[in-house]
């Protein structure tokens, strides 16, 4: 009977280990081989590292390994030094890092030298927009991971081992810190249960290095505490900020600090009370110093003004440089608008010279085909951090303004705004999964190129499908022949493909309203925000298409170093993937490739459609190589987003076509939709189509 059940279990084990769903992510279980740990020193971080060695290694059986927490200045708080057999590291977080470097390093063969390896910033972090009711908002992989609208305070095993596998993702890529809620913060966070409930996450993520961080509502003093006012010079409401923040340490004694939308799409902030941002950080800073908390103040506001939408977080914050504590750090997305596909970097990177600034990237997909499209943001995020900004001569790239090196910062951050939830594969799509793993490795060097990340995590994520084949050489090189490097290149291509069909050419902002999703470059409601419309950033006309940001027109091109903003300012020499963000053109205006404007955005068009086709034929080619489940996910998703590619290149060229009145290039293929239908469909959201 024994031996029956064991061979059910075995049958069972074999159905489960096989049946993939993506949720164990890039942590796959391996096949170990034998090793010995050796490490004089005790901590539930370092049991944790001894554990990962034993159930991974990969490397000479019977290897010894030696984990070494010893000063060794040349290494920076997490940072480690490792060797073939050893890791060494002044903190037990440093040990950690070190071992899951080591063990992915023998996974994907690459070679282990002595090497010292240090993060690029001293905070990484996710930003969670999760709501207290469990939704997440611009969350596309279900609801939350951390709250819950039923029975919201009891922790239960399943909560615990949830956040448990969510911190190792996380410390296995060098994230060492969490913000748990939205940045359209509810008060409620600093009440009393709420703060339990974040201090039982806490315990649970802390072996793994990692913080937490609570987004906080600016008004929280006056909803919350009851008083008149959240001014933040008033003296009731500074010390009602003090004794919310001692409370959190006598609970989280090692809590991060505060992420505040202030003023900002209803936020409150110090400027409901005639004060300014530094007024309000500072105010928030001064309660967190005595704990070595920190602040991530904000730059996404807007101006009352009419200004362009893109001059307003500079123009805000420019005047306030050096105004700030050296806790806080101001967090800007990482264009002047917002997460588009495409946006040149803000101009607020290299501009503030004595404020410690971070990057803030945009993991989960609010504008681009939320959990829908397979688009692999590391190329984006590589292009932002590697982009130039001039501000100390050439090679001042905004990774360099940020991380210290070329002003000293007290503090040094990047947040990812997080795209994990309840939903088996933690992401909505296997492929998102990519964008977090590339999140987490950009923050820790922020030199990496996209393809190494990529083929690291293709490599971890896929190659143990064929775990009874893996050693055989020629296995492998087929595997690397046929799976590896079509599915690399077409992750390396996909931003590109999603920029193409959607926003070309520099356009931006065209979303269909609210969702953010499908196409709608005609959505303007009367009485909307006209920087919430897509024709205020299109402005199609009789007489061309385009947002004129030269000095003749918005002038936004000024708030760049030279020699951007003179080459931006130029048609001339404005690239042209930022063409139609600088420059408002004639639709015959003649382009580099001699086409006319009108005729180059409708090959734009076409050309994204046909990416993603190619990215089928790719996908369905990779069949052999994948499990069933996460390959017919992925080919489903694939469709819907074929479908969605079709529908926007049909949408803008119809759309547009109205004021170009010329033709669609002959040689094109024709639309499929038609454009008052399309429009009717478009109830804001963009799932209607
Ligand atoms: C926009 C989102 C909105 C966020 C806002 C923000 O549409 O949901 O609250 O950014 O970053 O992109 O504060």
């Amino acid at each position: 009977m024994k031996s029956i059940i064991a061979s059910i279990i075995f049958l069972f084990s074999i159905v489960f280990v096989n049946a993939q769903n993506g949720h164990e992510l890039w942590l796959r279980p391996v096949k170990a081989n034998p090793v010995n740990v050796i490490c004089k020193q005790n901590s539930p971080t370092l049991s944790i590292a001894k554990q990962e060695l034993l159930d991974r290694w990969q490397g000479d059986n019977n290897a010894s390994v030696t984990l070494t927490i010893k000063k060794d200045k040349a290494l920076k708080k997490d940072g480690f030094r490792l060797g073939k057999n050893s890791v060494q590291a002044n903190t037990d977080a440093g040990i950690l890092y070190g071992v899951y470097e080591l063990l992915r390093r023998q996974q994907t063969s690459e070679p282990i030298n002595n090497e010292i390896f240090n993060p690029s910033y001293e905070v990484r972090i996710l930003d969670h927009w999760d709501n207290l009711n469990g939704t997440v908002e611009r969350g596309y992989a279900g609801n939350s991971i951390f709250w819950r609208k039923n029975d919201p305070f009891t922790v239960t095993n399943t909560d615990k081992k949830l956040w448990q596998e969510y911190a190792r993702a996380n410390a296995s890529i060098g994230i060492n810190a969490s913000v748990l809620d939205n940045v359209n913060a509810s008060p409620l966070i600093l009440s009393a249960d709420y703060l339990n409930r974040t201090k039982e996450i806490a315990n649970v993520l802390r072996p793994y290095g990692i913080k937490v961080y609570l987004a906080v509502n600016f008004a929280s003093p006056s909803t919350l505490g009851k008083l008149n006012t959240a001014d933040p010079l008033d003296k009731e409401v500074i010390e009602w900020w003090k004794e919310k923040v001692k409370e959190i340490y006598s609970l989280i004694p090692d809590f991060g600090g505060f992420l505040v939308k202030a003023s900002s799409e209803g936020q409150p902030g110090p400027q409901n009370y005639g004060r300014s941002h530094a007024d309000g950080a500072n105010m928030l800073a001064d309660a967190l110093k005595p704990y070595g908390g920190i602040v991530m103040w904000r730059a996404f506001v807007y101006s009352s003004n009419n200004e362009d939408r893109a001059k307003q977080a500079y123009d805000e914050f420019m005047p306030l440089d050096g105004k700030f504590r050296d806790n806080v750090i101001i967090q800007v997305k990482n264009g002047p608008i917002d997460f588009q596909p495409r946006e040149p970097f803000s101009p607020l990177f290299g501009a503030m010279k004595k404020t410690s600034v971070m990057p803030e990237f945009q993991i989960t997909m609010e504008y681009l085909g939320h959990a829908n499209y397979l688009v692999f943001l590391s190329t984006m995020w590589e292009e932002c951090l590697k982009s130039d900004t001039y501000q100390q001569g050439k090679g001042s790239t905004v990774a360099r303004c940020t991380d210290g090196s070329i002003y000293p910062q007290k503090y040094t951050a990047i947040a990812g705004v997080s795209n994990v939830g309840l939903d088996t594969n933690w992401n909505g799509h296997q492929f998102n999964q990519a964008n977090w793993y590339a999140f987490g490795r950009l923050a820790w060097n922020n030199t990496l190129n996209s393809e190494q990340i990529a083929d690291e995590w293709i490599k971890l994520t896929f190659y143990n499908d064929s775990s009874q084949k893996s050693g055989d050489k020629n296995y492998t090189a087929d595997w690397n022949k046929n799976f590896l490097a079509p599915v690399k290149k077409m992750m390396m291509e996909s931003r590109e493909a999603a920029v193409n069909f959607m926003t070309p050419l520099g356009l931006h902002h065209i979303m269909s309203a609210n969702g953010h999703y499908g196409p709608g470059p005609w959505w303007a409601p009367k009485g909307m925000r006209p920087e919430w419309t897509p024709p205020y950033y299109h402005h199609a006309g009789a007489d061309g298409i385009g947002f004129d940001r030269t000095t003749k027109g918005s002038d936004a091109v000024s708030q760049y170093h030279e020699p951007l903003a003179s080459q931006f300012n130029n048609v001339a020499t404005c690239p042209e993937k930022y063409l139609l963000w600088f420059h408002h053109l004639p639709w015959d205006y003649k382009m580099k490739n001699g086409r006319t404007l009108w005729d180059d955005l409708c090959y734009h068009y076409e050309e994204g459609v046909n990416q993603v086709r190619e990215f089928q034929k790719v996908w369905d080619k990779a069949g052999p190589y994948v499990d069933s489940t996460r390959f017919m996910e992925v080919q489903r998703k694939l469709r819907i987003q074929c479908v969605n590619a079709i529908l926007w290149k049909d949408a803008c060229t119809l759309y547009f076509q109205q004021f170009s009145k010329m033709p669609i290039p002959y040689e094109l293929e024709r639309p499929v939709n038609n454009l008052d239908e399309m429009i009717y469909n478009d109830r804001g959201d963009g799932r209607s189509h």
